[in-house]
């Protein structure tokens, strides 16, 4: 097999947002543009490319396929010694995460733009997971990026013909060393992870229904991306659930024109599939299916960060937890601080660190962090290094198993033992980069002057008073390595807050993202709707920040 040096030219912005590279596909088509960026990734992970594993997968989003073709070719001609790619490039974010522990590789490229649109008009998206399995850390990416800037050629093996539609090893002879590639079932080691954590025999009969327990009806939409054959081999074939209580389980390659986002505005089709009662819990899964969002009967919305809180304060229904103990808690800072409350009386540490799946690791890899959650529909535990959709589902229903109550009523409770710290996102989308800048610029200057501590805001018949501003910086306590401006927080005496940061996940514009969030006493007003109970908070927001003017919108997006 020859390998060839092929001249480039750098391409500008290449450099990976919260969680890798997103562009448009057509972006990613350009020529040498994905080689370029692959290249990068494998100089930048030197010297332990040379002879090293990596997991190759994606959540079948148009272009995948050619990627994993591109990958294997630049990759053994990069001295790599082996790579495990997922049948027909199928693998889910998490599973990426679970085969890169389980193997013991040097890592992993996840094909997936996540939540964003697939097909040839919309996005694409590679990045890079190291080998405890999580997203490469601010050092890794930099790295990428630096070289990304200075490439002058890649190299490749054109005539290196590898399928990947069947499973199996291939093996190939470059530069008389060994190159091999191993395709692998998406499903079956991720299966085996999950019932080693889960009792799936207490979820079984939650689901059959026992005694005289009528079934447990639950309905899982994966909106037609990569979570499908793992719902259909894990809820169906394993746990029970009749095959009509999973939909949308072909991976499609532009997810069948959905938007692959579960929130209550993209997977509307699910929350109006649960308005009439018939089901106790639904579901739905983003396109890489490391998202989670979780209704019960009648589309009784659990918000992400009471779902975390939820979970942390009943961990003993888990038997991994029971197996390996409990150790910290933690969330991103936007997060609400539900869970706060509960590592307060459970007597576990607590991390806020900045928005991003990439920050836990750490944390986890030195035995402090068990649970952790993001409100952007982000929960998992230190099971992988990946936030894990399915995972949630699965550990809902053990604690529906175990407490033997509805999803409503496990949560009514949780707000009458630790008080409601109501929480709503509005997003922007699509919003012009320079304006939104300037908008992040203004607040944080106007916020952060010492003058307006003390000062008073009114909306309606509430009053805040700003008692402390600042763009959030977070030093990590096992690299020290520090991050800067993560989000402008605005916090008041009564202990609401609201938030702005711009989401780093789009491929293209801007999108602002306002998290506002106030708490209520478990003997006060718990059961308003959040969105009633935080609109002067959100008032005062939009004043202060002058969103309309900078933008132009009188409304957001997409409300959470
Ligand atoms: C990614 C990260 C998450 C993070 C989210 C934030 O999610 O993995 O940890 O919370 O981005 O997105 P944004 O910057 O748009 O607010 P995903 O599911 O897109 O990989």
């Amino acid at each position: 097999m020859n390998i060839v040096q092929i001249e480039t030219k750098p391409y500008d912005g290449q450099k990976p947002g919260t969680s890798g590279l997103r562009k448009a596909v057509k972006v990613f088509q350009q020529q040498n543009y994905t080689e370029n960026f692959v290249q990068a990734i494998l100089s930048a992970v030197q010297p332990s490319a040379v002879g090293s594993t990596l997991v190759v997968g994606g959540d079948g989003r148009y272009y995948g396929p050619e990627v994993v073709d591109l990958i294997i070719k630049i990759a053994a001609a990069n001295g790599v010694k082996k790579l495990i790619v997922g049948l027909k490039s199928i693998l889910s974010t998490p599973a990426v995460s679970c085969i890169i522990r389980k193997y013991k590789a040097t890592g992993g490229i996840v094909l997936t733009a996540s939540h964003n649109p697939g097909g040839p008009n919309n996005d694409f998206g590679i990045k890079y997971n190291t080998s405890n399995g999580g997203p490469a850390p601010e050092s890794v990416t930099n790295a990428i990026y630096e070289l990304s800037k200075t490439i002058t050629s890649y190299k490749i093996i054109p005539d290196l013909k590898c399928s990947i539609d069947y499973c199996g090893h291939q093996y190939f002879k470059v530069d008389d060393k060994e190159f091999e590639v191993e395709v692998i079932d998406p499903v079956s080691d991720y299966l085996q992870l999950m019932k080693s954590i889960f009792d799936f025999d207490a979820i079984r009969k939650l689901i059959k229904g026992s005694d005289n327990k009528p079934p447990f009806n639950i309905l899982i939409d994966s909106m037609n991306g990569v979570t499908g054959p793992y719902v259909k081999k894990i809820f169906i074939d394993e746990l029970g659930a009749p095959s009509n209580n999973a939909v949308n389980i072909i991976p499609l390659s532009d997810f069948g024109g959905l938007h692959p986002d579960p929130n209550l505005t993209y997977a509307d089709a699910l929350v109006k599939a649960l308005q009439n009662g018939t089901y106790d819990l639904g579901a739905a899964f983003d396109g890489d299916g490391d998202r989670n969002m979780i209704l019960g009967k009648k589309a009784f919305f659990i918000n992400p960060s009471d779902s975390l809180a939820v979970l942390a304060n009943n961990l003993d229904c888990i038997p991994y937890f029971i197996k390996n103990g409990v150790k910290g808690f933690a969330r991103s800072m936007p997060t609400g601080a539900a869970i706060d409350r509960v590592a307060a009386k459970l007597g576990k540490e607590l991390f806020e660190v900045p928005t991003g799946w990439k920050f836990f690791g750490n944390l986890m890899d030195v035995g402090r962090l068990s649970l952790c959650g993001e409100e952007s529909f982000g929960t998992g535990s230190d099971h992988i290094r990946e936030k894990d959709g399915i995972w949630a589902v699965l550990a809902w229903l053990s604690v529906i198993a175990n407490v033997n109550e509805s999803v409503e009523t496990i949560l009514t409770k949780h707000w009458k033992t630790f008080g409601r710290n109501y929480f709503t996102r509005y997003d922007y989308e699509n919003c012009e980069s320079e304006p939104c800048n300037q908008m992040m610029v203004d607040l944080e200057k106007n916020v952060t002057d010492p003058s307006v501590i003390g000062q008073k805001f009114t909306s309606g018949q509430k009053v805040y008073i700003l008692k402390q501003a600042d763009n959030f910086e977070y030093c990590d306590p096992i690299d020290k390595s520090v991050t800067i401006k993560q989000g402008i927080r605005v916090l008041f005496e009564d202990g609401s807050r609201f938030v702005f940061r711009l989401s780093g996940t789009g491929s293209s514009g801007a999108t602002i993202r306002l998290y506002a969030e106030s708490y209520e006493p478990p003997s006060s007003n718990i059961l308003e709707d959040a969105q009633v109970a935080l609109k002067p908070l959100v008032q005062i927001a939009l004043e202060i920040s002058k969103l309309p003017q900078f933008t132009g919108r009188n409304a957001p997006t997409v409300i959470t």
